[in-house]
C-alpha cells in the first residue's frame, strides 16, 4: 500500500519536467529535492527521474550556481513567499529562481539514477554542468582552510536546527511588509517563528543587494553541506570514468575534503558547523553531524565513533532518525527541523550504514517505512509517536520511501524479484514492488 502512495504522491506532484514538493506548501522546484526525488524516481520511471534533474540544471546560472528555487512562471507569485518578485533574479534560461543554494547532493541522483538505468548520454549532459555547479562552491564559498561556507539558513535545508539559534542570535531583524504564506497550509506549531521568518528575509535580503556575491550576517560551514560537496566528487569520479575521462581530479578532491572536516569539524563525536565569523565551532546536537558517514574514504575509527553517536545519543536502534538529539536541550519532536525525524536524512545516513553497517541501515530503513505506513507520506514525524507533521503528500518522503524499499527487496526479497521477472538493480514498476515488498 505504502508503495502505490508513493508513486501516486510521485505522479500526483509531477509538473511535466519535475515535481513539487507538495502542491500548497512548495508549489515550484526545489533544489535538494530534485535530487532526493530523482533518486526515487530511478527506481520505477528513470526516464522521469532525468528529466528532473537535466530540469533543475536548466536554470543554472552562468557562475555554475544551482538555485535553491526555480519559479513556475505559472504559479501566482502570492503562492509561495518569498516568490520570483523578492528573489529578483533570472537564470540565463530565462526561469526566474532564487539566488541562493542547497546542500550538493545532485551529483549522487545523477549517478543513483545511472545505476538504475544506465544511460551515458544523460551522464555527458549533466558531467560539465555538476563540475560547474562543485566550481562555483570551490571559488565562492570556499574559506582558507578548504572547507565550503553557507550563507543562508535556506542553504542547509535544515533551515530551523537549534545549531543556527546562536548564529542567528547576533542577526538585527528589522525586515518588514512581507506575508508568511505558509501558515495557511501548516499550523504555526509545525514551522519556524514570526522572528526566524524576520531574519530569514532580512538575510536574504542582503545577500540580495550584494548581487548574491557577499555573505552577510548568517555565515557559517555546515557538515552536511561540506559532506555533500566530498560525496558530490566521488559521484563525479565514477561518472568521469564512466564517460572515460580521468577520475584522480575528484578522488583528490573527495579526499582532501573528506580529511579537512575530520581536522577541523569532528568533535570525537559528531561533526560539528562552524560559525565563519568567529571561527568557532557551533557545539550543537544535530543529525547534520552524522551524515559525513556517506563519504567513503571516511577513516573507519570516525564512523565507528559517528555510528556509537547514532546509538546512543540518536536513539536510531530504537526510533527514526531524529533530527537533533533527544537528550539535547533545544530538542522539539515536531516542530520543523528542532527534532523531528525527515525521510531525507534517515536516508543519508542510511546510505552512509549501508556497506559499514547494514544491519543497522536496515533497522533504519524498517523504522522509515513503520512511520509512513502509520502516519502516511508527510513532510516529517515526531520520532517517538510516529505522529506525522507538516504537509501530506509529500514528495521526498514518497521518493526516497521507494528507494529504501527497493534496496532492501533487493537484498532480501531477490528470488521473489526474480519470480516476476526483474534485474537486480532495477525494479521496474510501482506494481511489482508494492507486490512483492510490502503487501
Ligand atoms: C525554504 C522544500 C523545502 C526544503 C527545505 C525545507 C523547506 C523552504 C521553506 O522546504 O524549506 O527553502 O519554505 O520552509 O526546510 O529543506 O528543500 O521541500
Amino acid at each position: 500500500m505504502i508503495l502505490r502512495d508513493a508513486v501516486r504522491v510521485l505522479a500526483g506532484n509531477w509538473d511535466g519536467s519535475y515535481t513539487v514538493p507538495s502542491r500548497r506548501l512548495y508549489p515550484h522546484q526545489w533544489s535538494w529535492d530534485s535530487a532526493f526525488i530523482a533518486i526515487g524516481n530511478a527506481r520505477w520511471s528513470p526516464r522521469r527521474a532525468r528529466t528532473e534533474l537535466l530540469s533543475l540544471f536548466g536554470a543554472q546560472w552562468y557562475d555554475g550556481r544551482v538555485p535553491h528555487i526555480v519559479f513556475n512562471p505559472r504559479v501566482p507569485e502570492d503562492a509561495y513567499f518569498p516568490g520570483p518578485d523578492f528573489w529578483k533574479a533570472t537564470a540565463p534560461s530565462g526561469l526566474r529562481t532564487s539566488g541562493i543554494v542547497q546542500p550538493p547532493v545532485h551529483a549522487l541522483a545523477v549517478w543513483k539514477t545511472h545505476l538504475a538505468d544506465p544511460d551515458p548520454a544523460f551522464l555527458a549532459r549533466l558531467y560539465p554542468r555538476l563540475v560547474a555547479q562543485q566550481e562555483f562552491l570551490r571559488t565562492q564559498r570556499r574559506d582558507a582552510d578548504g572547507l565550503i561556507s553557507i550563507v543562508h539558513p535556506w542553504e542547509s535545508g535544515m533551515d530551523n536546527s537549534p545549531a543556527w539559534d546562536l548564529p542567528l542570535a547576533a542577526v538585527q531583524a528589522t525586515a518588514t511588509g512581507f506575508v508568511r504564506r505558509d501558515l495557511r497550509t501548516v499550523s504555526a506549531a509545525e514551522r519556524p517563528t514570526d522572528r526566524d521568518y524576520v531574519q530569514y528575509v532580512e538575510i536574504a535580503q542582503l545577500y540580495r543587494e550584494s548581487g548574491y556575491r557577499e555573505p552577510g550576517p548568517y555565515h557559517v560551514v555546515d557538515p552536511l553541506f561540506n559532506a555533500a560537496y566530498g560525496s558530490a566528487e566521488w559521484s563525479l569520479a565514477r561518472i568521469a570514468e564512466v564517460l572515460g575521462l580521468d577520475p584522480a581530479g575528484h578522488e583528490r578532491e573527495a579526499a582532501a575534503m573528506t580529511e579537512t572536516m575530520v581536522r577541523h569539524l569532528f568533535d570525537g563525536e559528531l561533526f560539528q558547523p562552524r560559525d565563519v565569523h568567529s571561527g568557532r565551532l557551533l557545539r550543537s546536537a544535530s543529525a547534520a553531524g552524522l551524515t559525513p558517514l556517506i563519504l567513503p574514504g571516511l577513516p573507519a575509527e570516525v564512523a565507528d565513533a559517528l555510528i556509537a553517536t547514532a546509538i546512543d545519543r540518536f536513539a536510531v536502534n530504537d526510533m527514526p532518525l531524529p533530527s537533533y538529539a533527544p537528550d539535547a536541550p533545544g530538542f522539539d519532536p515536531a516542530r520543523y527541523w528542532r527534532g523531528p525525524s525527515w525521510v531525507n536524512l534517515s536516508w543519508l545516513v542510511w546510505q552512509g550504514l549501508g556497506e559499514r553497517r547494514p544491519d543497522l541501515a536496515k533497522t533504519l530503513a524498517d523504522a522509515i517505512v513503520r512511520a509512513v505506513s502509520l502516519s502516511g507520506l508527510r513532510e516529517y514525524f515526531n520520532p517517538v509517536t510516529l505522529r506525522g507533521h507538516g504537509c501530506r503528500d509529500f514528495s521526498w518522503s514518497a521518493a526516497l520511501v521507494l528507494d529504501v524499499v527497493a534496496e532492501h527487496s533487493l537484498n532480501g526479497l531477490k528470488p521473489s524479484l526474480r519470480a516476476c521477472g526483474q534485474e537486480p538493480g532495477r525494479v521496474r514498476t510501482a506494481g511489482d514492488i508494492g507486490d512483492h515488498v510490502l503487501a
